[in-house]
């Protein structure tokens, strides 16, 4: 591809209201929507999490164990339909503020192997690129070779789409400023990382997970683990409050953000 793709994660806990089971945050999404558009970024792939839409029906029927019993298959649809729903909200809002948005069901073109993605058709995703669509995807229930199904989360397809498409930047999205030294919560000590390197990362990892820390940082850390093959591939990273007006905006323009860069 000759110009190189922008991938844009927006966690489940900023597009939905994650107390409220099927609840979408309507004010985020269309803010979000604003930003991006503003943004206008060339060659933008977008991915967002499952938040009180995929989760709770997952859940529900025990899919992130794969397929134990016939009972689950009707959790399947369900849970795709959740998504599916979701998914046509954030892609209606992007359409109102003339973004070519377009779906891509991740169930439908990825295969994953014990939870990880094995093969992906993605021919279809590069000539969206290509022609100026914005292909917007995320985290899904999908099948798998080995357990039957597995839930795909849009971390692990941020991170191989990323490496894939050989993309420029990832700008993650979540509902906290960064990733931090500990739980900011509990821990007034706590401080916002801006910058760290992949050595660095390495030895706060056992001080992260000494400290036991809870969601903030504990889901940050799986953050890390899913995004750190892009890293790795040389992509730059960062991580920035999708909460707070204007970070993804600034984000996506490169402009100086409260937030942590992540590189190699
Ligand atoms: O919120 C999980 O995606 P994530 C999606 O990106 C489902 O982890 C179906 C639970």
């Amino acid at each position: 591809m000759s110009v190189k793709p922008t991938v844009l994660k927006l966690g489940g806990s900023v597009v939905t209201d994650k107390e409220k089971t099927l609840t979408p945050n309507l004010q985020a999404i269309e803010r979000l929507a604003n930003e991006i558009s503003r943004a206008n970024v060339s060659h933008l792939v977008l991915v967002h999490g499952g938040g009180s839409f995929g989760h709770p029906v997952a859940e529900q029927y025990g899919l992130a164990e794969g397929y134990k019993d016939s009972s689950q298959i009707i959790g399947f649809s369900k849970t795709r339909q959740a998504m599916t729903k979701l998914n046509k909200l954030i892609v209606d809002f992007l359409i109102s503020h003339n973004i070519p948005a377009v779906e891509v069901q991740p169930s439908s073109c990825v295969v994953t192997k014990a939870g990880r993605i094995q093969t992906m058709e993605d021919r279809p995703l590069r000539k969206m690129l290509e022609m100026g669509f914005v292909p917007v995807l995320y985290g899904d229930v999908v099948l798998d070779s080995e357990a039957g199904f597995a839930i795909l989360s849009g971390d692990q397809l941020v991170s191989s789409l990323a490496i894939n498409l050989d993309a420029r930047r990832i700008v993650v999205g979540v509902d906290v400023n960064g990733l931090y030294t500990g739980d900011p919560k509990t821990d007034s000590s706590a401080r916002l990382i801006q910058h760290i390197t992949l050595e660095e990362l390495k030895n706060l990892e056992p001080l992260i997970e000494g400290s036991k820390v809870t969601d903030v940082t504990g889901g940050m850390l799986g953050k890390m683990f899913e995004l750190k093959p892009a890293v790795e591939h040389g992509i730059q990273t960062i991580i920035v409050n999708a909460t707070e007006l204007n970070r993804v905006y600034k984000a996506l323009k490169g402009e100086k953000v409260v937030g942590t860069i992540i590189e190699r």
